[in-house]
């Protein structure tokens, strides 16, 4: 089997780029571990930048997003009962849409399907051979049989535990990473959100965030120590516990019900350096993470993918590299960005086991400034919309 792109991984990130690669007239073939199933089962990300709602209208996904999708034009922070609005459209010009992974990967997944261009899920054993060389290989087991892809390029789409940056040498890579010292615990239940825009907040007893799907169905999360076990949260408990946490007016608003899914998710912050090694590009959550305290890790995907297909792009249709050159430069100085604003809130928002009263008083005093600065707020601002590729 021949293609010019392999991606690997079918998650936003992979599923983005085959889709634009396609409608550029770019053969490509995508191997997903998982099934389709188990990769719609997967209740992660809500917030849309207007940059990824962009490319998503680019890839031609963008009708049931504009039908459904709810714009938001701000948020609002908590801090020990006070409350700050964000008001991103007054600040930036600019909306951010709720729309959650679920339904982007569903629309994309959908879009493929209709193309009928060429997917493997439950692909097992995927091994990546000479990225180093003119000629790279992708080999991988389907339906009991081993299979082998040749190919121009291969995109690595597939997510912080994949096998493409796995796969290269240590001496060519190099890794940056905090983990942090805690988790979410996130539930989704059919009830109408407790606010109109989504709640951020600051607790002596943690953080909390309310988030929402749809007008009728609600994502809450809740700060949770690292050991902590899902089962060791009735809905019960996770209603109360959210509760305490957010403000009064808030806390009243909050509607429980029986729970739809609920897991823990640890916060980390992880950069790899470069994005490029030869014939292999590692693209989303492959090259880095960003604790979702900033709702930025689909969007880096959707970033990353942006500049890996118009350097593709340029590639087959002007026979230049110039953009496959400057892709892990350009993507980087991006990302680095948005590891900066994710890692900032969850220091200003999150509840840190060793904290002294010293850094209590500090993040009190970047609440302070955030509610009395104009400037302030626009930088949280116009890094919450997502600044510009
Ligand atoms: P994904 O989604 O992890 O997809 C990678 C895919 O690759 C497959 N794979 C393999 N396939 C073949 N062979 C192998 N060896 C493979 N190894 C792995 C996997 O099965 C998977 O299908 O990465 P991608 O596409 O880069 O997308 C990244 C996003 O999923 C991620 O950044 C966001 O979900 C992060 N995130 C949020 N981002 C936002 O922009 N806004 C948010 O509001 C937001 N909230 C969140 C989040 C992530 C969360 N969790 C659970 C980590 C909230 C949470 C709780
Ligand atoms: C979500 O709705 O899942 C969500 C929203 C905002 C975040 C993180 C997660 O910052």
């Amino acid at each position: 089997m021949r293609t010019q792109v392999v991606i690997v991984g079918a998650g936003p990130s992979g599923l983005l780029l085959g889709q634009l690669l396609s409608r550029q007239g770019i053969d490509n073939v995508i191997l997903e571990r998982k099934s389709a199933d188990y990769v719609l089962s997967r209740i992660r990300a809500g917030v849309l930048e207007p940059g990824t709602v962009d490319l998503l209208n680019e890839a031609g996904v963008g009708q049931r997003l504009a039908e459904e999708g709810l714009p938001h034009d701000g948020f609002s922070l908590a801090f020990e009962g006070r409350l700050q609005r964000v008001d991103l459209k007054g600040l930036t010009g600019k909306q951010v849409t709720v729309y959650g992974q679920t339904e982007v990967t569903q629309d994309l997944m959908d879009a493929r399907q209709a193309a009928g261009t060429a997917s493997f899920y439950e692909a097992e054993d995927v091994q990546l051979h000479d990225f180093e060389g003119a000629s790279p290989r992708v080999s991988f087991t389907f339906e009991g049989r081993r299979h082998e892809i040749a190919c121009d390029f291969i995109a690595g789409c597939d997510g912080f535990h994949g096998i493409c940056r796995a796969s290269v040498p240590a001496g060519a890579i190099e890794t940056f990473e905090r983990v942090y010292p805690f988790g979410w615990l996130g539930l989704l239940v059919d009830q109408p959100p407790a606010a109109h825009e989504l709640v951020y907040a600051s607790s002596p007893f943690g953080f909390a965030l309310c988030s929402m799907r749809s007008q009728t169905r609600s994502r809450y999360y809740v700060q949770v120590p690292l050991d902590e076990k899902v089962e060791a949260w009735s809905d019960q408990r996770f209603f109360d516990e959210l509760r305490r946490r957010v403000p009064e007016e808030v806390a009243a608003a909050v509607t429980a019900g029986p729970s739809l899914e609920k897991s823990i998710a640890p916060l980390r912050s992880f950069v790899a350096e470069p994005l490029r090694f030869g014939r292999l590009f590692l693209a989303g959550d492959a090259g880095h993470i960003v604790p979702p305290t900033g709702a930025k890790g689909l969007n880096l995907a959707a970033s990353d993918v942006h500049y890996l297909f118009e350097a593709l792009r340029e590639h087959y249709a002007e026979h230049s590299n110039a953009g496959l050159d400057a892709y892990s430069g350009r993507a980087l100085a991006r990302v680095w960005k948005a590891v900066r604003f994710s890692w900032s809130m969850t220091n200003l928002l999150h509840l840190f086991p060793e904290a002294s009263a010293f850094d209590q008083r500090i993040r009190r005093a970047e609440f302070d400034y955030l509610t009395q600065s104009q400037a302030a707020l626009t930088s949280v601002a116009e890094n919450y919309v997502g600044l510009p590729y």
